[in-house]
């Protein structure tokens, strides 16, 4: 029968009456479960329940790289009420019930990103296959987009490999590659690419024959004794509930609904339980957190493909990486690109020892992944054989890239520029890992300032997502083009700021760094201080980034914004002291908080001396927040009013991934939008009549107020 045009589905009868069906979303990069490919499923597998030729169906993916990316996230934009949303909740699971029961066997054939809806349409499945290529990943990522898996997926997946290895997936929104997730029972079989279809066509096969897939839950006696009764399974939700309520802190409501669904099934049956999944889809498809989850979704799915400059050239591929400073930015630098990029690395730093040191950091990247089973010994083997190291410039001849993590001083870095110069080809890249010195003023020490760039990268390098890349005026439209690939190629989100003192994060993140010194010296707490800001959203409070950052970075950070943009941005007296001291934070082992064996411990009181303030309550809670949030608020206000960022959504993405700005507030700029200008203009002027004129409002933000507009349209 030949499928209607445009048909996303196809098939074709096989020998021993197995019908292939393929899934290739036509037009589009993903496949991806809409309305309309719905109904093509549904047409396809009544077609193929009527053939009485079809005795068995194995299921694969017409993509190269994904077998389903999920349920098309683009119509939960348009829905508008939760009744709407649990509508479309219920049409799914109705769908995947058909599928789950359907009279003859279904197997999948899995290769690629099966995520979301697409692993809740596995999962419906009798049999599935995975390639044990690593782009195959399967998960259930719905709460990251603040969901819950609304097709079945929070009964099916406990059903099938018990409730602590299901709410692990889904309360996280957990993607595993294939090896783990066949090592969980998720899927049945691991086979190489080459002959995933042939063995996923010979188990339905088999199945149409009547063989039954068995399966033991794993797990052993421990998983049965907490998963496999009432009494078990009560603690292992109430351990659940207790750390997502410590994790989300009541501001992310997925994870506790997907938890209740989850709960709600086991304890009613499947029926009962898919409703209450669907209601649950339903009330969270609205909220205010999924769409600025959902947003931030499609803003770095955009940047993916941004080199950010109209008409960019074709990148250049970078095989030889130069890295200069071996301290723990450069070594982060250095293992991070060949692990993710698989780059053959130079490292070089004023002395042997200082090198050795470095590559012995780059190394620890490649063996953490090894040991989290990312990459096999073999490919570990490979990975530790292209870094290495010099106290000279030797083989930076043929690297097309050389990025510097040396001292942050104006001076060493237009040194290392004119070594690297000439040590290095005409068309080497030159990128400087500042982060906070103008690019043109490091350029202008060398003799190629077109192929110099800034590459600011955040610490620690292997973890943080985000790199700000920073052409100067004269930098090259071709080098902007190589260095964004290349941070894209290292796991990173870059986003391209204008070339100016501290470019974006530092300069909002700056006076929100100098407001907390403010504070403490006003006599709040440390520890109030952190978990406050913890409470508003972020990941963690102002003085422990102060220790993670180094308050020696710090001080060099303010220094150059103080005299760049003047008195809004003096430095704290009391940081200078614990500089002083050298209480540099984490890496010292001492700062505002204590450090023991690396760990961190409680606040050290000792340091209440040092900044020469005493704990006494200071400002009210209410008054701290909004002192902290709308001082960033309105500098990140004139920053984007000077064109520092190319859009809001650079802005806002940029925050959320490089310090971790409350994403369920939507970044900073989001956040401006909803508080209105002109409420916050009202609260800025009353807090520089109070504080300072630190806190008037940019006059970006009255312009907004002024003309009632907003960042975002
Ligand atoms: C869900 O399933 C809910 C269900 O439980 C219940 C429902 C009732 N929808 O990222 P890329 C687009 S929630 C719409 O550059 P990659 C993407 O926007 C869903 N569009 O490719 C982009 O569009 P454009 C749970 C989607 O190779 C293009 O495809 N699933 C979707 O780097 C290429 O994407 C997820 O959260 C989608 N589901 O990465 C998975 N997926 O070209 C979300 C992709 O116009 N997706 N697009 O800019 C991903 O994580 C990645 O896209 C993926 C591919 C790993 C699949």
């Amino acid at each position: 029968m030949a499928p209607p045009p445009g048909a996303a589905l196809t098939w074709e009868l096989v020998d021993g009456g197995v019908a292939v069906v393929t899934f290739d979303l036509k037009g589009e990069p993903v496949n991806k479960i809409s309305r309309a490919v719905k109904q093509d499923v549904q047409a396809t597998f009544e077609a193929l329940e009527q053939d009485p030729s079809v005795k068995a169906i194995a299921f694969f993916s017409g993509k190269a790289d994904t077998f389903i990316a999920g349920a098309d996230i683009e119509e939960f934009v348009a829905l508008a009420t939760a009744a709407e949303a649990e509508r479309l909740s219920a049409e799914g699971q109705a769908l995947l019930e058909r599928v789950a029961r359907f009279p003859k066997p279904v197997a999948a054939g899995i290769h690629g990103a099966c995520l979301g809806g697409g692993l809740e349409f596995a999962l419906a499945c009798r049999y599935r296959v995975a390639s044990d290529h690593p782009r195959t990943q399967l998960g259930l990522p719905e709460v990251q987009l603040g969901l819950l898996p609304g097709a079945g997926g929070c009964q099916r997946l406990p059903r099938l490999i018990g409730a602590r290895a299901a709410l692990d997936i889904i309360l996280a929104g957990k993607v595993e590659r294939a090896q783990k997730a066949f090592r969980l029972g998720i899927v049945d079989e691991l086979v190489p690419h080459a002959i995933l279809k042939d063995i996923t066509i010979a188990a339905a096969q088999r199945m149409a024959g009547g063989w039954q897939p068995r399966r033991r839950r794993p797990g052993g006696f421990t998983g049965w004794l907490l998963d496999g009764n009432p009494l078990g399974r009560r603690l292992v939700f109430r351990a659940a509930r207790k750390q997502v309520l410590a994790q989300t802190r009541g501001n992310y409501p997925a994870p506790l609904a997907a938890l209740e669904a989850v709960e709600f099934g086991l304890k009613h049956g499947m029926a009962a339980g898919l409703k209450r999944e669907a209601e649950l889809f339903g009330q969270l498809a609205v909220t205010d957190v999924s769409r600025k989850l959902v947003q931030i979704f499609f803003a770095t799915t955009a940047l993916k493909k941004d080199f950010g400059i109209p008409n960019p050239p074709p990148p250049a591929t970078v095989h030889r990486l130069g890295v200069v400073g071996a301290g723990f930015m450069g070594a982060g630098i250095a293992g991070t690109a060949i692990a993710q990029g698989g780059v053959d690395v130079r490292m070089k730093d004023a002395d042997l020892p200082r090198v050795t040191k470095g590559l012995a950091t780059a190394r620890e990247i490649l063996d953490d992944r090894l040991k989290r089973r990312r990459i096999t010994k073999y490919e570990h083997a490979r990975l530790v054989a292209l870094l290495s190291g010099s106290d000279t410039y030797t083989g930076f001849g043929r690297a097309e890239l050389v990025i510097e993590a040396v001292f942050e001083d104006l001076q060493v870095k237009q040194q290392v520029l004119r070594e690297v110069e000439s040590a290095s080809g005409p068309e080497t890249v030159f990128a400087s890992n500042t982060s906070t010195i103008p690019i043109r003023r490091i350029a202008e020490a060398g003799g190629r300032p077109e192929h110099v760039i800034g590459m600011h990268f955040f610490s620690p390098v292997a973890r943080m997502p985000l790199v700000e890349v920073i052409p100067s005026t004269r930098t090259l439209p071709a080098v902007v083009s190589t260095t964004v690939a290349f941070g894209r190629r290292m796991g990173k989100t870059p986003i391209v700021v204008k070339d100016s003192p501290g470019f974006w994060i530092n300069r909002i993140l700056t006076p929100y760094m100098n407001e907390a010194g403010q504070l403490l010296v006003e006599g709040v707490a440390i520890e109030e201080l952190d978990r406050l800001m913890v409470e508003f959203g972020f990941p963690v409070g102002p003085i422990t980034l102060m220790d993670e950052v180094g308050l020696d970075v710090g001080e060099k950070v303010i220094g150059v914004m103080h005299e760049a943009y003047g008195e809004r941005f003096a430095p704290v007296p009391a940081f200078a002291g614990m500089v002083k001291s050298g209480r540099f934070g984490r890496k010292a082992g001492k700062g505002f908080y204590q450090y023991a064996g690396g760990k961190k411990g409680g606040v050290d009181p000792a340091v209440y001396e040092v900044i020469g303030a005493q704990p006494n309550g200071g400002p009210r809670p209410a008054e701290i927040i909004q002192r902290l949030v709308l001082v960033m608020l309105n500098e990140a206000a004139r920053a984007a009013g000077e064109g520092i960022v190319r859009s809001p959504r650079d802005g806002d993405v940029g925050a959320i991934f490089g310090f971790g700005f409350p994403p369920f507030r939507g970044g900073p700029l989001r956040h401006a939008d909803d508080l209105g200008a002109a409420r916050i203009v009202g609260e800025l002027e009353r807090l520089a009549d109070r504080y300072g004129a630190r806190f008037a409002p940019s006059d970006a933000l009255r312009d907004l107020a002024q003309r009632n507009t907003k960042f975002y349209p």
